[in-house]
């Protein structure tokens, strides 16, 4: 008799074993591993707030007990994959290595931080625990209704998704930015006339609530260097008549690829694939000239429209396109503001409109619907 199946390795085994151990065969698996270990710890920290806690000393003892599992000094899961993973990463992925890593951790310190005002004290729920503490079986149940996650969100992630498989990692920023991130750093001098397309909202003469996600570029230049691989998704802020086009709070995803020999034909590929995956291999992409002081030379991506596949109607205006993110190569002044050498590197960037990408794949007419919070157009995702 053929002996029993090993059972499956569960990711704390495997942040406890070296690379070598776990027949790593390539930088692939290196991030499918630290990608598990990601997953984990949303579905750890996602349990928990759902869960929820009695009483505030509960919940800082569910707090504690998390950071300690995955920041404890020595064996949290942080340290153990950074003295097992990528201690042991040969010189060929030690540098993807550190750049999940540093994902990773960052996602990880950012968990621990929300995690305390996430979980919501659950007010006399004592009464359902009998004196011995066991739950008293016999009172009814309560029934929440089922959510479901946000459009937004939901396109959000399939964006995120198509783009760490393709080895980029995410990276966030403060929505509350300076002047200096959100336009001067970005070639963007104060009488300069593009500072006008970004109808900006000020908190005070030197900070303002950014207007797109480039402001991240930056500081995942600064932060990183390069090489760099990242998407940026978040929310931004316009002070535009909201219509049923424009909202003054939306989400943007930026894209930034800095390495050495980057050419226009590696983000017109990337640009390509990634429209393909995300509304279907019938889509064809068309790149028109346009103008970002923060690119050079720059451009807008088309896609054949959706709605007609091309053949002209009332959405594409006839024209069988609709343009759907800027895009082009980062100006050589940008990368000196973000402290790499552009004599050296290279790099491409892109910003599009979330909520305009699921009125697309989801064909929805008004982009009001999204923050209206209706759980009766909320409750069709
Ligand atoms: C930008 O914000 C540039 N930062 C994009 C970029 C990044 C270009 C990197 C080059 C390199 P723009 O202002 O066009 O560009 O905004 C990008 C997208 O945000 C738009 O295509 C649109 O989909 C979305 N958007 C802009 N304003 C609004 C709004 N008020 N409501 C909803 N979506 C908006």
């Amino acid at each position: 008799m053929p002996p029993p199946a090993r059972p499956p390795m569960t990711i704390d085994q495997k942040v406890r074993k070296p690379l070598k151990e776990l027949d790593v065969k390539g930088v692939g698996d290196i991030q499918r591993l630290f990608f598990e270990l990601s997953q984990t710890l949303d579905g750890e920290a996602n349990s928990l707030v759902i869960k929820g806690a009695r009483s505030e000393a509960e919940r800082e003892q569910i707090c504690k007990t998390f950071r300690n599992r995955w920041l404890g000094r020595k064996s949290g899961l942080i340290a153990q994959a950074d003295e097992n993973w990528l201690k042991t990463a040969g010189t060929d992925y030690k540098r993807d290595a550190g750049r999940f890593f540093n994902a990773l951790r960052a996602q990880v310190e950012e968990k621990v931080t929300a995690l305390p005002a996430e979980i919501r004290l659950h007010v006399g729920v004592d009464a359902v625990f009998t004196d011995a503490g066991s739950p008293d079986l016999t009172l009814p149940g309560h029934r929440r209704p089922r959510g479901s996650v946000h459009p937004v969100t939901r396109v959000m992630r399939e964006i995120e998704d198509i783009f760490l498989g393709l080895g980029f990692s995410i990276e966030s920023g403060p929505e509350i930015e300076s002047v200096y991130y959100n336009f001067e750093a970005l070639n963007i001098p104060e009488s300069h006339p593009a500072r006008d397309d970004w109808d900006t909202l000020y908190v005070d003469s030197q900070t303002l609530l950014r207007t797109h996600t480039s402001p991240v570029q930056i500081r995942a230049m600064e932060k990183h260097g390069a090489p760099l691989h990242i998407l940026c998704p978040g929310k931004c802020y316009r002070h535009d008549n909201p219509d049923s086009t424009h909202a003054t709070m939306f989400h943007q995803v930026e894209g930034l690829a800095v390495d050495t020999d980057i050419s226009f034909a590696d983000l017109k590929g990337t640009l390509d694939f990634f429209a393909r995956k995300f509304f279907g291999e019938k889509i064809r992409t068309n790149f028109f000239p346009s103008f970002f002081p923060f690119t050079e030379p720059s451009g807008d991506l088309a896609i054949s429209c959706v709605f007609c596949e091309g053949e002209g109607c009332r959405v594409c205006k006839e024209s069988g396109w609709v343009e759907v993110m800027g895009c082009g190569m980062v100006h050589p002044e940008v990368l000196r503001h973000g402290g790499i050498d552009p004599e050296r590197y290279s790099g491409w960037a892109f910003g599009l409109g979330v909520e305009r990408f699921a009125m697309m794949k989801y064909d929805i007419n008004d982009i009001q619907l999204f923050h209206q919070g209706d759980v009766r157009f909320l409750e069709q995702f």
